[in-house]
């Protein structure tokens, strides 16, 4: 079975963690079907959007916790997140593109941070997000400590981090966390709607407006009103403006590809 289903339509690349039995734990292969799918990402510009999920009741339990030797004399945590997760999140942040995912079950540990490490997150009403490392007697990953107190504020970020508690969707949403939570049997069609209304955006508007806000967090006001003009200034210049400006004067829906 491979650890990572992969599919486009409609411009839209699916991303399935395949590993149901283990909650879609990370392991080795789908730390390769990973990269792989994102190393297309980058350059196949028939990708306009990324929808990433789950098979299975699980969206992601983290790292697998049954493959590491234990009683190996030195223990290197850091080599595995130097090899795998910090270029992965690196990657999806940087990507010009959208990230859509769709957490259909539980998301803990590493999984529940590369959740949110995409751009827009939808949940199942019956999926949840835990911070499982200090169960474990570890710290946040993942990107983990960085995005937290970004997305909930220090106070909410902390008391995740240090009880490990289970965070329900509905809170999650409520905390800005993720961004909608749908009913289970909708959530893939509507993260699958969502996904396919971006990719048939305005492509490099969208990888755009996902580096501005990126930037946002260490700029100073005066730093991003800079970007925004530097932006605005590149971004006029493509045709999916003049497309965008002409469908609405003449009164019908822009057809945007993406340039
Ligand atoms: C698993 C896992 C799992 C293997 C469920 N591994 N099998 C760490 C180290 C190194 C470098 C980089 O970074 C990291 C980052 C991390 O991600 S550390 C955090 C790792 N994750 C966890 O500590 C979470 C462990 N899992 C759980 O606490 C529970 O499974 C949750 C709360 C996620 C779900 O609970 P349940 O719904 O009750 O499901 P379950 O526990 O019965 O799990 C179902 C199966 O999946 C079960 O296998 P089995 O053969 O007994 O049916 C679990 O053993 C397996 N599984 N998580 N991380």
């Amino acid at each position: 079975m491979e650890p990572v289903l992969v599919s486009l339509e409609a411009g839209v690349q699916r991303i399935t963690l395949n590993r149901p039995e283990k909650l879609n734990a990370f392991n080795p292969g789908v730390h390769k079907g990973l990269a792989d799918a994102m190393t297309r990402a980058e350059s196949d510009g028939a990708i306009r959007c990324l929808l990433i999920t789950g098979a299975g009741r699980g969206f992601c339990a983290g790292q697998d916790l049954g493959e590491r030797d234990m009683k190996a004399a030195a223990i290197d945590l850091g080599s595995g997140l130097d090899t795998w997760y910090n270029p992965l999140v690196k990657r999806m942040r940087a990507l010009p593109k959208p990230i859509v995912c769709a957490v259909n079950g539980v998301a803990a540990g590493a999984g529940a941070n590369f959740a949110l490490a995409c751009d827009i997150v939808l949940a199942a009403r019956s999926a949840s997000f835990i911070q499982a490392f200090v169960k474990i007697g570890l710290v946040p990953d993942c990107g983990g400590s960085y995005f937290l107190p970004r997305l909930a504020g220090m106070q909410r970020a902390m008391a995740l981090a240090m009880t490990g508690d289970r965070l329900s969707a509905e809170d999650a949403e409520r905390w800005g966390i993720v961004w909608k939570t749908v009913d289970d049997d909708k959530l893939m069609a509507e993260t699958t709607k969502l996904a396919t209304g971006l990719a048939a955006g305005p492509t490099r508007s969208l990888g755009l407006i996902k580096n501005l806000l990126y930037s946002s967090s260490n700029n100073t006001l005066a730093a991003q009103l800079d970007l925004e003009r530097d932006t605005q200034r590149e971004i006029g210049k493509g045709e999916d403006y003049r497309e965008g400006v002409a469908a609405f004067l003449e009164n019908r829906r822009p057809e945007f590809k993406g340039r």
